[in-house]
């Protein structure tokens, strides 16, 4: 069976592969910096502590990188957890042989992207990042190529729209994957043959995405789920977008703002 590293276990998208993904045939050693609920065997480790990260990838086939600081921050702050800590992940990697890591990197490395440009938006488009949290997602996936290319450790970057049990807001409506859709595309980019780097844009069948999902499928990805179905709720709760608001403007939404 598969043994794999899930890092940022702790977190609101590790809490829930964590339930979803050992049902297709995976085994989990589960790790972060916080204790992880309900899981008294998880490993305690600051991604920026190059032997606790060597000690964690130790013998495991693959690495689903979560860990890290998911919203905009301090440079220092994101520093230590995002680029170092990403840093020390992928030394550990190389170190340790392991031959595959799924990346969560996020819609914010291309946040400033505008949205009245050619859609759906691909996932080979340059680098925009909206926060130093969206820079450190660009460095994590360069990083990422440039492991694959020196090294031959393979590497899907996941640009993550917006991944929460539910959509929260008209902008969700577009941007949202959903944690079944969430294990699915992790499942295909842990099992894809010859993937190299691959960035794929990673949201759910969203009936109002403005992202292109054809290399996601390529990788055997399948959605299943759509965010229309809580659009009754949402627009009834927010209204429509604003169509001059910086939500609908710019593909990072508010996160250009901060
Ligand atoms: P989260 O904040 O709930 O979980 C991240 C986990 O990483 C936390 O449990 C935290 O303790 C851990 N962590 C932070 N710094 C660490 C360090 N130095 N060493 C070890 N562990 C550390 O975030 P969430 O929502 O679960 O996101 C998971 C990943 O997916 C993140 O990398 C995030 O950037 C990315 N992502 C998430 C999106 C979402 O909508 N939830 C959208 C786009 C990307
Ligand atoms: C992200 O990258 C964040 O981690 C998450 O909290 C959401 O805000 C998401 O992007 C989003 O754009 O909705």
């Amino acid at each position: 069976m598969t043994l794999v590293l899930l890092t940022g276990a702790a977190g609101g998208v590790g809490t829930m592969l964590r339930e979803l993904l050992p049902p297709y045939g995976y085994r989990l050693r589960l790790a972060d910096l916080k204790p992880v609920e309900g899981a008294p065997d998880a490993l305690a480790f600051d991604l920026a502590d190059a032997d606790a990260v060597r000690e964690a990838v130790r013998g495991v086939d693959a690495v689903v990188h979560l860990g890290g600081i998911a919203l905009e921050d301090t440079f220092a702050n994101i520093q230590h957890s995002n680029i170092e800590g990403t840093y020390r992940l992928y030394e550990a990697v190389r170190a340790e042989g392991v031959r595959r890591v799924v990346f969560a990197s996020s819609n914010h490395a291309v946040g400033f992207t505008p949205l009245d440009g050619e859609l759906p938006v691909r996932a080979d488009i340059p680098p925009r990042p909206d926060t130093y949290y969206g820079l450190s997602k660009v460095f994590g996936e360069s990083l990422a190529s440039l492991y694959a290319d020196k090294h031959g450790i393979e590497t899907v970057s996941l640009r993550i729209g917006s991944c929460f049990p539910e959509p929260r807001s008209p902008r969700m409506l577009s941007t949202w994957l959903s944690p079944g859709d969430c294990a699915r595309l992790v499942h295909a980019a842990l099992t894809a043959p010859g993937v190299g780097h691959t960035v794929v844009n990673a949201i759910s069948a969203n009936t109002r995405a403005w992202w292109d999902l054809g290399p996601a499928r390529a990788l055997g990805y399948d959605p299943q789920d759509d965010a229309e179905a809580y659009a009754g709720r949402i627009l009834a709760e927010h209204g429509e977008l604003d169509p001059d608001g910086v939500d609908a403007r710019l593909l990072g939404g508010y996160f250009t703002t901060l």
